[in-house]
Order: structure tokens, then sequence, then C-alpha cells
């Protein structure tokens, strides 16, 4: 039966949550940037963002994801200074904090996520997966909360087997979080969706995803608006939801126990209808 939480349960164990709720969580996004692929510059004004984040929890997400540095690998996304990523979360995270769910800071900068978690987010997501910045794995072992592995390459080469440079990545992520002292079940894999992927390798990750359900920790999938969609039928950012919800069901069939989504209500409302026929085979 699901028992209510509250967002400091989280950061005593990401298993808890998903336990407690005994579904698939939903991670909803919100983008405090000018560039983002699919929403830049829709959350960049607080108020904005403020009220993006109350839509995204009433409609059901568990966690929110806030990001203020576009991580987008190809076309060109700025990069960020310190101050800067500071200066546009400043105004919006003491606000979406108190919305009663978990928030994840979403950067690559160890200083970012530490001025976050003093902040009141309580979760790290690291889209270079403690392999980018050297303090990032140091600063989550000394604040011991969860951390979102994300696997990311600079470019995509076809030629990769991506399954098993996927598995060699995540291994070399959790020993650097062994070594700096995370405690194991604070960790969340991810296979990180159209980084440094092919849309076809993106495809395969999704497919492939039990393949690291060996490493016993939850999985999270991101594959919301992102290009593979395109690929598979040609199609904007903004008109992928159909793709999206698509693959966030295929990836919890697969084995994700998150999934990362821009349209939080039509995803919680198509996870509960696959729960529910699922529920009645
Ligand atoms: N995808 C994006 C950003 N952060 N984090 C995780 N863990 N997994 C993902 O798949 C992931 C992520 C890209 O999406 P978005 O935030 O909308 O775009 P941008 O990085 O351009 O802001």
């Amino acid at each position: 039966m699901a028992m209510s939480l509250n967002h400091s349960d989280f950061s005593v164990d990401v298993l808890t949550l998903l336990l407690a709720k005994a579904r698939p969580l939903v991670m909803g996004v919100l983008n405090v940037t000018p560039d983002s692929f699919s929403d830049g510059g829709r959350f960049l004004d607080p108020q904005a963002a403020t009220a993006q984040a109350r839509r995204l929890v009433a409609a059901g997400a568990d966690i929110l994801d806030v990001g203020a540095e576009s991580t987008r690998p190809y076309g060109g996304a700025v990069r960020v200074s310190l101050e800067e990523e500071r200066a546009r979360l400043t105004p919006v995270l003491s606000d979406i904090v108190t919305l009663g769910v978990p928030v994840s800071i979403d950067t690559l900068k160890a200083d970012v996520a530490a001025w976050a978690l003093d902040h009141g987010a309580t979760i790290v997501n690291d889209v270079w997966g403690l392999q980018r910045d050297p303090n990032m794995a140091g600063l989550v072992a000394e604040r011991g909360v969860p951390v979102i592995i994300m696997h990311n390459r600079e470019t995509a080469d076809p030629a990769v087997d991506i399954v098993a440079e996927i598995t060699s990545f995540f291994q070399r992520s959790l020993d650097i979080a062994q070594r700096a002292g995370i405690a194991r079940e604070r960790i969340v894999l991810d296979p990180g969706i159209g980084f440094g992927k092919t849309a076809e390798q993106s495809l395969t990750c999704i497919a492939r995803l039990d393949t690291w359900r060996g490493f016993g920790r939850p999985l999270l999938v991101g594959a919301s608006r992102k290009r593979f969609i395109h690929w598979i039928m040609p199609s904007d950012p903004m008109e992928r939801l159909g793709g999206s919800v698509a693959a966030h069901l295929l990836a919890v069939e697969c084995g994700a126990s998150i999934v990362r989504a821009h349209d939080v209500a039509p995803t919680v409302q198509a996870l509960a209808v696959a729960a529910a026929i699922r529920n009645a085979r």
C-alpha cells in the first residue's frame, strides 16, 4: 500500500520512495534556461518557472529536476558560469523546495550542486556520472544524498558497442563513488538517452535496459522529447509527446524505476493505465 513521505525521507534512500510508492516514479523537468533543446526560454522568468513547478507537482511529479544550464550535447549549448547558474536558480529554488516533492539539481558543477543542497535540493543529478567535476563524488559522499549517475560521451560513434560502453562507464562511476565513500544505496543509474549516442543506440539503451539491472540499483530513463523520436518520425521537440510516452512505457517494461519527463500529466496517466492493464492479466 502506498504511504505518504516527505521529501527528507527521499534523501535517506531512493529505494524507500520507490518501495513506498510501489510504482515507477515520474521526475518532472524544470529548465530555468534560455536554450534548453525543447523549452529553452519558457521558464527563465522565475515566476514562470515556479508556476511550471507547481503544475508539474499538481500533475503528479514525484521529483522535480531543476537545471539552469542546458546539457544539450549537440547544437551548441552555451556554457554558463557558476554565478550565472546560481543567479538563475536563486529566485526559483527556495520556492520549489516547499512543494512537497524532493528536488534534484541537474548540474555539471559540484559548486552549484553544493549551493543547491544548501538551499533545499536533496538529490544530485550528474549527467557526467561523477566523471567530469573531480569534486562531485566527494560532495555527494559528504552530504549523504542520492546521486543520479548518467552515462555520457562527447560524440556519438555508430561503431561503438553502446551497451558494453555504458556498462564499463557505470562500473567506473561506481568505483569512483565507492572510493569517495558514497553508499551504494544512494545511487541511481541512467544510460543517458541521446547523450553521445546515435538514435539507434538510444533505442538500444531502452531495449537492453535489463542489462544494467545486474548492478542492483534503480534505473532512470529520460527519453522526453529527444531526437531519436524525430529519427523515427520527423517532428519538432514540442510535437514528440506520443513518442516520449511510448518510450517511457517501454522503458518501465524493460526495468526503469524512474522516468524523466517534461509532460508529467500524460506520463502519469499512461503509466497508471499500463499498470492497470498489467494487473488485469
Ligand atoms: N536529459 C537532459 C538533461 N538532464 N538528466 C538525466 N539524468 N537524464 C537525462 O536523460 C537528461 C538529464 C536533457 O533534457 P532537457 O533538460 O530538457 O534539455 P537541456 O539539457 O537542453 O536543458
